[in-house]
């Protein structure tokens, strides 16, 4: 069995409906099992202008894939809440992308482990660490010892 955490974004035709939604989604999995997930956030964008907030959340996962059988069922996931790859960074209707799995480090075209920004995001930073208070990020110690560093990104947890 291994640990994944996966980051939820949407700001696109009823974000908040996306990512509940997409968190059942995330509950059919193949070889996975759900073990928690965030509250849902609202947030600023982070690195794109002139776009709507968006819907942001974490879920952390138990699974026998493999990280890059994970990431193409994730995928598979984003293609049925019809996510288009219009451009880089377009306004999507889900985004998963794979945070950590486990304590492994990786670099491949397809998948980067740990997710290259995830420790400079209080969009990512403030739901993993409400579900793993104790999380480590491989090669970038505690996860919540990057969260000052952020500060200044508008994030608002939603009353659940
Ligand atoms: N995702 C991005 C870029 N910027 N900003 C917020 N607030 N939330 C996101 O999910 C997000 C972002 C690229 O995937
Ligand atoms: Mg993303
Ligand atoms: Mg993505």
């Amino acid at each position: 069995m291994h640990l994944a955490y996966i980051a939820l974004g949407a700001n696109l035709a009823d974000p908040v409906a996306q990512i509940t939604a997409a968190l059942a989604a995330l509950r059919d999995l193949p070889q996975s099992r759900l073990l928690r997930a965030s509250s849902l956030y609202r947030t600023a964008p982070v690195g794109i202008h002139g776009q709507p907030d968006f819907i942001n959340a974490v879920a952390a996962v138990e699974t026998t894939l493999a990280p890059q059988a994970l990431l193409a069922a994730l995928f598979a996931v984003e293609g049925q809440f019809g996510r288009r790859r219009d451009f880089h960074h377009a306004p999507r209707t889900l985004d998963l992308d794979l945070l950590l799995y486990d304590d492994a480090i990786l670099d491949t075209p397809e998948l980067t482990l740990p997710h290259p920004r995830m420790h400079l995001r209080a969009f990512v930073l403030a739901p993993l660490l409400e579900i793993a208070p104790d999380c480590r990020i491989p090669g970038r110690g505690l996860a919540a010892a990057w969260l000052p560093a952020v500060s200044m990104q508008q994030i608002k947890r939603l009353a659940p």
